[in-house]
């Protein structure tokens, strides 16, 4: 996945310091926010700008600082012998870094009307096909994966994905920023968090889910599935 190419790449070099031992980043890369292909109120009516400015400046910018402050905790937990610490320091890694990847999805899984979001693909593109041999229309494969979304308890996403071994196309439910990984490639990642919708939907946050497909961005999930 090209999103990877920013990840991390430790090379710490510790530094004796007299009795103190300190680490530099001698080439570390850390990750950071990506850049938005349009402008926070260009998902209205669907998405408020103010939801989209909040989410991608706040929360996604918190598991960009999470994740680059857990990697660098956790190599200097390893480095000491800590296995706990090494351990509550993976869980961390996993939740910022799952954070960070699954938002990163999400915004390219997005475009205003006027880039063509909320367009259904070619009819005869690959994906196209594929969901209309597994699923009949794409209406149905909207609706399974609203309800994944609505059965939700609490945080999670819901993602289309590809499965790599066999080609099909699955929806699969996480919770809290838990992405998909092995043979599983995201097409499309929708956020089912609170602050997701909240200031603008409240608690019928089924509308959010009806609403978001009229900005999915359906040429970029095409392209993943061809990729
Ligand atoms: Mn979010």
């Amino acid at each position: 996945m090209s999103l990877l190419k920013n990840s991390v790449r430790s090379s710490l070099k510790l530094v004796s310091n007299t009795n103190k031992l300190s680490i530099t980043n001698s080439i570390r890369t850390k990750v950071s926010l990506p850049d938005l292909k349009w402008d926070f109120g260009d998902l209205e009516p669907f998405i408020s700008g103010q939801i989209n400015e909040l989410h991608y400046t706040k929360h996604h910018q918190t598991y960009v600082n999470g994740y680059n402050t857990a990697v660098e905790q956790h190599a200097e937990a390893k480095q000491a012998g800590d296995v706990k610490r090494t351990i509550e320091l993976q869980q961390h890694i996993k939740f910022h870094g799952g954070g960070y990847l699954n938002h990163c999805l999400f915004w390219d899984n997005l475009a205003p009307n006027k880039n063509g979001g909320g367009e259904l693909p070619s009819e005869t593109s690959e994906f196209s096909k594929k969901v209309i041999e597994q699923y009949g229309s794409f209406d149905n494969l909207i609706s399974l994966t609203n309800t994944k979304l609505a059965g939700i308890q609490g945080s999670g996403w819901a993602f289309i994905a590809k499965n790599k071994e066999n080609g099909a196309i699955e929806v699969v439910q996480t919770y809290n920023q838990d992405t998909v990984t092995g043979n599983l490639t995201p097409l499309v990642a929708i956020d089912a968090w609170e602050h997701a919708y909240y200031l603008q939907y409240k608690n019928v946050k089924v509308d959010y889910f009806k609403a978001i497909w009229n900005v999915i961005n359906w040429a970029e999930a095409s392209k993943r599935f061809d990729a």
